[in-house]
């Protein structure tokens, strides 16, 4: 599959998305979010992927929504086209682990795409910025209540109501970003990540990662609840009984996915 606005490639069992609108910053137009909405569910069906890694270019991950697209849209429009739709989602319901591999710029509905995935490898000279109040709205793909869970509401409010912009240092330092690296190495390590996902059992990690979302969702007692119950699944698994055999004999697992 071709896309005007996104390059994909599969390497390692790794799926890269990479949007690619540098005439405006990739920003995130309709077309890009439908685009890349496709391109998550084909990766999603597809049983070679484990891993799906979201980059933009060296200047920037994503500029945010495109402001020239909704410009002129009134509330009946945003309303009755349902603006932010679940394509503009997609990728924060995807099962297999999710990579975004972050240089530059990403504001607003960037930022927020960035937040969607499950980890954020960041280059040093990223910039993470949620500045929409700034232009009249309020960040609209989940912003307000993605970046409050991740840092807290301090550093939240600030941002959102401010426009701040987080160097990366500071979006480590928050939690917002798991890794830091050279300008230049953002994507090779999040691809090295991600391989390494990879090699591990694609259901035993989509099972991991549904236990660690759940930590957001609900108190304590049945986070723990749900953890057990999912660690006792992984034992119906024969991933699980090939990968504790390869450990007791000394040699490399061969997973199956099954
Ligand atoms: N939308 C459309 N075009 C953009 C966007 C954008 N978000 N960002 C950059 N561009 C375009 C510029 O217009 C420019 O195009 P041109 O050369 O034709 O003038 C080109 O990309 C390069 O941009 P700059 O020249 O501005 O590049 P700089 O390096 O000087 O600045 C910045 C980079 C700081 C990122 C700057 O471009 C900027 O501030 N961009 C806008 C950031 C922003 O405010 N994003 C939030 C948008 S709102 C949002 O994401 C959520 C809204 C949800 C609610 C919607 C409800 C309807």
């Amino acid at each position: 599959m071709t896309y005007q606005t996104l390059l994909t490639r599969v390497e390692n069992g790794v799926g890269l998305i990479t949007l690619n609108r540098p005439e405006a910053l990739n920003a995130l137009n309709e077309q890009l979010t439908r685009e890349l909405s496709h391109a998550v569910d084909a990766m999603e069906a597809d049983s070679g992927i484990g891993v799906i890694v979201l980059t933009g270019s060296d200047k920037a991950f994503a500029a945010g929504a495109d402001i020239k697209e909704i410009k002129d849209k009134t509330f009946i429009d945003v309303f009755s086209e349902q603006f932010i739709t679940a394509s503009w989602e997609r990728i924060a319901s995807a099962r297999k682990p999710t990579i975004a591999a972050v240089s530059g710029h990403a504001v607003g509905g960037g930022c927020e795409l960035a937040m969607m995935c499950d980890i954020i490898v960041a280059a040093e000279c990223a910039r993470f910025a949620l500045p929409e109040t700034t232009i009249g709205v309020i960040p609209g793909a989940g912003g307000t209540q993605r970046l409050t869970r991740v840092v807290g509401k301090a550093l939240a409010m600030d941002m959102i109501l401010t426009g701040r912009t987080l160097t990366s240092g500071e979006a480590r330092e928050s939690g917002l970003v798991a890794r830091v690296v050279p300008d230049g190495k953002h994507l090779d390590t999040a691809l090295e990540m991600a391989a390494r996902i990879a090699r591990s059992s694609q259901p035993i990690v989509m099972i991991a990662k549904e236990a660690v979302n759940k930590a957001y969702e609900t108190h304590l007692a049945e986070g723990i609840h749900l953890e057990r119950r999912l660690l006792y699944a992984t034992f119906a698994t024969e991933d699980r009984k090939e990968g504790m055999n390869a450990f007791s004999e000394k040699r490399k697992p061969s997973f199956r996915n099954r």
